[in-house]
């Protein structure tokens, strides 16, 4: 199947953040650190900017190190709890530019700083307009988060992840399925996502450097020594294959329905009507499976075609329509007091099912 897929790597993630939080720092080196409080500089760098990446400061080398070789930088503690607010309002913004589907399997979030987006349906996989939404999208944070990203676009993950990874900071590659192989063949297999210094080492007494290399080998042969699903993985990899869907963090199940209103509108009046038809197709397909439900989504998309979703998990697990669309009416006032633009489409979707047990809960009677 053809597929066009978006990587976005956020730039230096927690120094950029530090950066924008205290414009004195800008030009600096910054060295974000871990800090064990033994004593000062006694733990290891997190991360750290582009100044001090050219000092030769590294993620993972001891603080003290770091010292040593810039002596001027500024050393900072992390601050999770506050990078991680930041990147859930990135994630939001990179998930409304991704394809819309019922199940809701369009985005992947990675890491704190990184995600996949499938960009299929809304490029009509035409790689051209798929970095123009690219660029969309690196405008945007910089506008919102004043803060910059590099993004790749292939036709997978495998392929979006290994060229966002290309052109850094601020970056955008595109390759698209014509250019696989000058885009791969000449790298090093090390480069190859998934490969890990092991089985580089491993390729590597077997003769194979490049990932071309890699494509030519008998596939057999990777197959006696990797073993059948390494094997086989590893020669489809190299040459530029690989059918993984994007998942939803949490990863489980979700059943839903979207649909789109007579016509573009905020009024509540005209969307609720809608709202309980698509909960009352949610819970028939819930019902006929014997599931409950305990998240809650409802994504709407306005008329600029921006995609929005917000989630509420229950305390407990639910069938019944009522708490589906009470929970569902909630969400959308909730969108509704924040909205400028009129409302497009809209849809209901419940995660984390589970088979019902024959207890009742409260809320179901
Ligand atoms: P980049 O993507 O090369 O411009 O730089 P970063 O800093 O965004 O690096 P990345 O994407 O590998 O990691 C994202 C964040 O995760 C980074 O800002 C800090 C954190 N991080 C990365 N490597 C480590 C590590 O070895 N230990 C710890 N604790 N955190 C790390
Ligand atoms: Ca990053
Ligand atoms: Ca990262």
């Amino acid at each position: 199947m053809q597929r066009v897929v978006l990587h976005v790597d956020m730039d230096y993630f927690y120094a950029a953040i530090e950066e924008r939080e205290n414009p004195e720092l800008q030009g600096k080196a910054v060295v974000i650190c871990m800090l064990s409080g033994r004593s000062e500089l006694s733990g290891a760098v997190s991360t750290c900017n582009y100044v001090a990446r050219e000092a030769e400061i590294r993620a993972g080398m001891p603080c003290s190190r770091a010292k040593k070789l810039s002596p001027d930088a500024v050393f900072l503690p992390v601050r999770k709890d506050f990078y991680t607010s930041v990147s859930d309002r990135i994630m939001e913004i990179l998930r409304s530019y991704a394809d819309v589907r019922e199940n809701g399997d369009a985005f992947e979030q990675i890491s704190i700083d990184e995600a996949f987006l499938e960009i299929t349906e809304k490029t009509g996989w035409d790689f051209s307009l798929a970095f123009d939404i690219g660029n969309q999208i690196k405008k945007e944070i910089k506008e919102r988060e004043k803060l910059t990203c590099s993004v790749g676009i292939g036709p997978n993950k495998l392929i979006a992840k290994m060229a966002s990874s290309v052109k850094k900071p601020n970056g955008i590659t595109v390759v698209s399925p014509d250019r696989l192989e000058s885009f791969l063949w000449p790298l090093k297999v090390s480069k190859l996502w998934g490969i890990g210094d092991i089985t580089a080492g491993k390729l590597q007494e077997m003769g194979i450097f490049t990932i071309k290399d890699l494509a030519e080998h008998d596939v057999i042969d990777l197959v006696s020594t990797f073993g059948k699903t390494r094997g086989i993985w590893l020669k489809q990899a190299a040459a530029g294959i690989d059918d993984s869907p994007l998942k939803e963090r949490g990863g489980s199940e979700q059943i839903g329905r979207i649909a789109t209103l007579p016509e573009d509108t905020l009024d509540i009046k005209l969307i609720f009507p809608l709202l309980d038809r698509l909960a009352g197709d949610v819970i028939s397909k819930l019902g006929s499976r014997e599931l409950s439900f305990r998240v809650v989504t409802v994504t709407v998309i306005n008329s600029n075609f921006r995609m929005y979703t917000k989630s509420r998990t229950l305390n407990h697990p639910a069938y019944s329509k009522e708490v589906l669309l009470e929970v569902a009416r909630e969400i959308l006032h909730a969108f509704l007091s924040e909205s400028q633009a009129e409302f497009r489409r809209v849809g209901v979707r419940v995660g984390e099912l589970q088979k019902r047990t024959g207890q009742k809960s409260l809320f179901d009677y």
